[in-house]
């Protein structure tokens, strides 16, 4: 028997310790019905991404997916068709209704979700937020698993589109929604990162908003070109934004060496599922896209969620907690930093050398 499924049984049997809140599945429109078959007498996890139906959360449920066969609770995902603040709500209340053992959230606005997400904590449901936190108002949630530091993600993005455009011409920032409190963290980051004076000669000309929507992420990169003919380059630190601004330059040809392009050409980079950008990587449309495995959030929130239920974890500045060996991902000590984040790891790198490496995870 290996390590892991020797720690799957000794998790699963203090795993039935835990008093049963609510076995009744997630029913609601937007169900994914992404977890395993419901498991009489167990605890139930639930998931609420920003929005169904984005590849990038549903990367995450595979962490969540593998947690559950491991530890034995009920998963299910649950959510709005459409990124927008208020959206969440009715699904949280939901989930208090039915008496989740813990929700996990990808935040859709740092605030408008405060007053349910207390209800829910007042009633014993632990909260965690993946991927986007409540950033500001994080007493609202028990924990936030986050996939790396969002205080340098700014410097970092800036730096990468910099050295790309030669730190010199006119860029813009294609985000998702205006009230994704990821994004717009990322977003002042960048912001403050091009007051370095190493930045000077780099123009930031647009901020727009693609909502997460393929089609809007699209019309909104095409205007962008429009509007900037002679832009060097466009950061879209979303997935569903980074795949529609590839397929504007492409169908524009004004990619790197493309047909149209003046110049170098628009580069595009930002946050990028491997797979869904693998071929606009390996044509060179794209140069390089950056992101981490979504589906260790998962992962580490169900573990965190399932020791918080037994009382063997309590998030706090300081405390560790011991996630198991993914099959491809060291694990093991997660430490909780200031405002209960705990940051998983860093971005990596896809390009046309590497992406079918990753793209096939
Ligand atoms: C999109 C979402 C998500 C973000 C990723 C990188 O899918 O906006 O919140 O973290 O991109």
């Amino acid at each position: 028997m290996t390590r892991k499924s020797i720690f799957a049984l000794a998790a699963l049997a203090a795993f039935g310790a835990i008093a049963p809140l609510g076995c009744k599945p997630a029913g609601k429109d937007g169900a994914s019905g992404s977890g395993d078959a419901p498991k009489s007498g167990s605890s139930r996890i639930v998931f609420i991404p920003k929005n169904m139906g984005n590849p990038y959360f549903e990367a995450m449920e595979k962490g969540f997916q593998q947690a559950s066969k491991e530890l034995g609770f009920e998963f299910s995902t649950t959510g709005p068709a459409v990124a927008e603040p208020t959206a969440q709500i009715s699904y949280i209340k939901d989930e208090i209704q039915r008496g989740a053992t813990a929700i996990v959230i990808a935040a859709n606005s740092v605030d408008a979700l405060n007053g349910t997400l207390d209800e829910a904590k007042a009633k014993g449901i632990k909260i965690i937020t993946v991927d986007s936190d409540l950033t500001g108002n994080e007493s609202h949630r028990d924990l936030g698993v986050l996939a790396c530091d969002f205080d340098t993600m700014g410097d970092f993005l800036i730096e990468q589109m910099g050295a790309i455009m030669n730190y010199e011409g006119k860029f813009a920032i294609l985000s998702a929604t205006t009230d994704a409190p990821n994004q717009n963290k990322w977003i002042k980051g960048m912001q403050a990162a091009i007051k370095n004076p190493k930045y000077a000669k780099m123009q930031l000309v647009d901020v727009v908003y693609g909502d997460d929507k393929d089609q809007k992420s699209l019309t909104e990169a095409e205007a962008l070109l429009t509007k900037h003919p002679d832009l060097k380059g466009i950061i879209a630190p979303t997935t569903v934004g980074v795949y529609g601004c590839a397929k504007a330059v492409e169908q524009a040809g004004v990619y790197p060496g493309g047909k149209n392009a003046k110049g170098a050409g628009v580069s595009v980079i930002g946050l990028g599922v491997a797979k869904q950008m693998q071929r606009h990587l390996k044509d060179g449309i794209v140069p390089k896209v950056f992101l981490w495995d979504p589906a260790e959030q998962g992962y580490i929130a169900s573990y965190a969620a399932v020791r918080m239920a037994e009382g063997k974890f309590t998030p706090a500045d300081g405390a560790t907690i011991n996630i198991p060996d993914l099959p491809l991902t060291k694990m093991g000590d997660k430490k909780v930093g200031k405002n209960n984040v705990l940051i998983i790891g860093e971005p990596v790198e896809y390009n046309k050398e590497n992406v079918d490496k990753y793209a096939g995870e």
